[in-house]
């Protein structure tokens, strides 16, 4: 049993480690795309972060230039993250509210979204666990069952005090002005987030182990530098290969120098779609995306009704 940072790691990888001449032909992108069309790939976790949701309009954390972080200087933060952590908005919750304005709206999942949904049309998900809280993921239409939601979401809202349940319509128009929503115990409520300082849901750690039993691990749009989250990569077996679609290539996979890594940079928005076509399941994704488009039209009637 492995314990990384009070979380227990039961599961583990128990099958013999491979040749390196067969795993030269297994971890690389080819090796993958054809283990996926033999069918030798059966069950694929998804891991994801911010940056799966840039291409729809949502700043990720570290992006240089356009990054939340970089745009932190006029709050006078003591730290860039202070914003998101727990002890902070205890004692202000304004710099949240402010920031958090600026991400309200309706957003289209992007492709990369639909190529989740696609996975599990096909069978071929195991489980997204994602960092994200903005539930793109299950717009584009990704069960509930296979979607683990790590840092929470915006779904819905709680008072930090006395933990009752606040409406969360009541929320979201706080976050439309800007304004902080206080309970009536005086406490700040907070949509149902996981911040700096937080525990993480109990279905993180409940579901975590299933990463052991993949045949190929797919980490797209993160830094990789959140913990635990960073830890689930490491719970695949000794022959699962691990591909990571980034702008950049995140420092824990250059550093960790291990074969079973095989990085695809760019935008991932772009190398999904090149991905799909290797597949040959560019007929598939076409028809997610028309839904793609039906959600956008309908998104931008509502803010047209809203408008008169
Ligand atoms: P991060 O640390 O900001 O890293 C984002 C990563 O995505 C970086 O490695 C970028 O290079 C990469 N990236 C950005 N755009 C693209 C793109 N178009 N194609 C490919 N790669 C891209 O964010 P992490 O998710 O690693 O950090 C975890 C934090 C971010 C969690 O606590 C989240 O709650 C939090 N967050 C979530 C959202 C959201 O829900 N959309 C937005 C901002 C922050």
């Amino acid at each position: 049993m492995k314990v990384f940072g009070g979380l227990e790691i039961s599961a583990g990888p128990k099958e013999a480690e491979l040749p390196p001449s067969e795993k030269k032909k297994l971890f690389t992108y080819q090796g993958v795309i054809d283990g996926i069309i033999t069918g030798r790939i059966k069950r694929i976790a998804v891991l994801t972060g911010a940056g799966i949701s840039t291409n729809a309009g949502i700043p990720d954390f570290r992006s240089p230039g356009s990054g939340l972080y970089s745009q932190m200087e006029k709050y006078k933060l003591p730290f860039p993250e202070a914003v998101f952590s727990i002890e902070y908005f205890l004692k202000d919750p304004r710099p949240f509210f402010t920031i958090a304005k600026g991400m309200t709206g309706k957003y289209v999942p992007t492709k990369f979204h639909y190529f989740i949904r696609l996975l599990q049309d096909k069978g071929l998900l195991l489980k997204n666990f994602t960092q994200n809280i903005d539930n793109l993921e299950g717009d584009a239409g990704v069960k509930k069952e296979l979607l683990v939601q790590a840092h929470g979401s915006v779904a819905g809202a709680h008072c930090t005090g006395c933990g009752k349940e606040v409406d969360i319509k009541l929320m979201m128009a706080h976050i439309e002005k800007g304004e902080p929503l206080f309970c009536e115990c005086k406490a700040p409520c907070k949509p149902d987030i996981v911040m700096f300082g937080e525990a993480l849901p109990i279905s993180f750690s409940m579901q975590m182990n299933d990463v052991a039993s993949a045949d190929l691990v797919i980490i797209a749009g993160t830094s990789l530098k959140v913990f635990p989250f960073s830890v689930l990569m490491d719970l695949a077996g000794p022959n699962t290969p691990r591909l990571v679609f980034d702008i950049k290539e995140p420092d824990k996979i250059k550093e960790s120098k291990d074969d079973r890594n095989i990085f695809v940079p760019g935008n991932c928005e772009v190398s999904i779609e090149e991905f799909v076509h290797k597949l040959k399941l560019d007929v598939e994704f076409k028809a997610l995306l028309a839904a793609r488009e039906e959600l956008r039209k309908k998104y931008e009637e509502e803010k047209k009704k809203a408008k008169i």
